[in-house]
């Protein structure tokens, strides 16, 4: 059995982080270990949540990992919430992740905004982070931060392409921006390998409406998809796919949540949608 371990907060409502990861990966029946570095009430776009910090615990449970010998296959980190927890993310990747797949996603913007509580110093930590992963999947505005550019909410193929190149020189052989659009109604991935030095992409038809969690939901997906040994355009696919019908889920139901997306009844379509990748 595969298995993978991901770094990240519970935030106890709000369907992102390691709520969103967990059940995904699960489902895609990946055995998955967390490292989670805090637990909030609710993810940060709820204003008054509550905060407790796991990070004193976070170097002893590697430490007892790495006397077990424990293995994963995958290493994959998500939301972190200071520095501290930037430097212990690439002692994660560095000790469970040699040979093995590392994902960053590096969270913390949306919209050409910084989620609360985070700067352009900690993107510079960030971008640090990125050196030690194979993968890192940026929306637009994680990415415009990573790279001292400013962010831009339309541009053209050439203008992603260079952003890419310029992500993978961060140190990591995949770049992938997530949330990418050149016409209206379609939304997608666009991927850059600097080992092949070739890029691919996908697209799917774009909903209406935007959700909180769904870049976590995204992550996890591909990692499960590149961890169940889908190419990349495949693992692409299934995670833009994933979060397609999670989203069109979600609007079907009157009274829905407008802070998390219905993915949990768009799990079947996910299963099947790695199946038939795998054929
Ligand atoms: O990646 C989304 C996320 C995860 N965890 C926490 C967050 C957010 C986004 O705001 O606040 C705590």
């Amino acid at each position: 059995m595969k298995k993978a371990v991901t770094m990240q907060d519970i935030s106890c409502v709000g369907k992102c982080s390691l709520t969103a990861a967990l059940p995904v990966l699960s489902a895609m029946g990946i055995e998955t270990a967390v490292l989670p570095t805090a637990v909030l009430s609710t993810h940060t776009m709820f204003s008054g949540f509550t905060f407790h910090d796991l990070t004193q615990q976070l170097r002893p449970i590697m430490a007892h990992w790495k006397q077990e010998h424990f293995q994963f296959d995958a290493v994959y980190t998500g939301y972190l919430g200071s520095f501290e927890q930037i430097d212990i993310a690439m002692e994660l990747l560095d000790t469970f992740g040699k040979g093995k797949l590392k994902i960053v996603d590096p969270c913390m913007a949306d919209s050409g905004k910084f989620y609360p509580g985070f700067t352009q110093d900690f993107a510079d930590a960030m971008a640090e982070l990125c050196a030690h992963a194979d993968l890192i999947c940026p929306n637009l505005s994680e990415a415009s931060f990573l790279l001292h550019e400013p962010y831009r909410s339309t541009y053209d193929e050439t203008y992603i392409k260079g952003i890419l190149k310029r992500l993978s020189d961060l140190g990591c052989s995949t770049a992938v921006l997530t949330g990418v659009s050149f016409e209206e109604g379609k939304i997608g991935a666009f991927a850059y390998d600097r080992k092949t030095d070739t890029y691919t992409s996908c697209f799917t038809s774009e909903e209406k409406e935007h959700f909180h969690g769904t870049g976590d939901l995204w992550a996890s997906a591909l990692c499960g998809a590149l961890v169940n040994g889908l190419d990349l355009h495949h693992a692409l696919m299934t995670a833009c796919e994933f979060i397609r019908e999670a989203i069109h889920l979600t609007l079907e139901e009157a009274d829905h949540n407008t802070y998390g997306v219905n993915f949990e009844q768009a799990i079947p379509y996910l299963i099947q949608l790695l199946k038939r990748a795998d054929r």
